[in-house]
């Protein structure tokens, strides 16, 4: 039988990540190089032929539009998009907006390292009454209060997206559906930290490109097929030119200095 496709792709250079400042749920545009690499991605899933049958994303405009670049890209505009808070990018709390590298200079690169990338650590909470509190954001108003994050660890991130890939894509999965996901950073890494089953240590040192489609391949059981040009410790197989993307991924580790 043939495998399960599933494309992951995060979303392009957004204007926060150009300005250098933590965006998790604000809503932020994709820059000018945004939009092209969402463009390139999308050339290069179409270059693989992949077909999809649905697809889902956050409900913030850098994966929306970047989705909107691979479908145009591959010809499935046509196909049904699920748009999904359970897919926003984690909640960056009080880092909301802040600059990364001022954020070291103030708190220690340590300190930041820890609020990036640990698994467990949340950066510090904001409170109700901040702009960037999702309870006062008309997207969310008929959401239970219960899921609005003021803060969210990776773990946290994982406990929202991993359900959420269970009990809504992995049915489409096993209906025989190709799916695409565009989505974020951190959000991607709590999905491929599941599916490859990464510990938590080394879920650390993990950094997602931007719009680089990263394929799956994964077994009627949903564990992932391994791809031989995988980068460890995934086990799907970026598309494109690898030392292209191994500078892309060393860029967003370099993020705070
Ligand atoms: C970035 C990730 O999320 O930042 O929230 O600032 O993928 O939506 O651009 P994205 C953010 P880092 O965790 O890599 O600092």
């Amino acid at each position: 039988r043939q495998a399960h496709t599933v494309l992951l792709m995060r979303h392009g250079e957004s204007v926060w990540n150009l300005a250098n400042k933590f965006t998790g749920w604000h809503d932020v545009a994709l820059s000018e190089k945004g939009h092209e690499e969402a463009i390139e991605g999308g050339k290069l899933v179409a270059a693989e032929g992949l077909k999809f049958d649905i697809a889902y994303t956050s409900v913030l405009k850098r994966a929306i539009r970047t989705l909107d670049h691979a479908l145009e890209e591959t010809d499935h505009m046509w196909i049904p998009v699920v748009k999904a808070w359970q897919l926003n990018e984690r909640h960056y709390g009080m880092l909301q907006g802040l600059d990364k590298k001022e954020t070291v200079a103030k708190h220690g690169s340590d300190q930041v390292q820890i609020w990036r990338r640990s698994y467990d650590v949340p950066p510090p909470p904001l409170d109700e009454s901040s702009e960037y509190y999702p309870g006062n954001d008309v997207r969310y108003q008929y959401l239970d209060k219960k899921c609005l994050p003021f803060t969210e660890s990776l773990e946290l991130t994982a406990a929202r997206v991993v359900p959420y890939w269970q009990q809504v894509i992995v049915p489409e999965l096993k209906a025989g559906k190709n799916i695409i996901i565009a989505a974020h950073g951190n959000s991607l890494r709590a999905l491929v930290q599941y599916l490859d089953a990464i510990p938590n240590d080394v879920i650390a040192e993990l950094n997602i490109p931007t719009a680089t489609p990263l394929l799956y391949h994964l077994d009627d059981d949903m564990n992932p097929i391994p791809f031989e040009e995988a980068i460890a410790p995934l086990t799907g197989k970026y598309l494109g030119d690898l030392d292209a993307i191994r500078a892309r991924i060393e860029g967003v580790k370099k993020q705070t200095g």
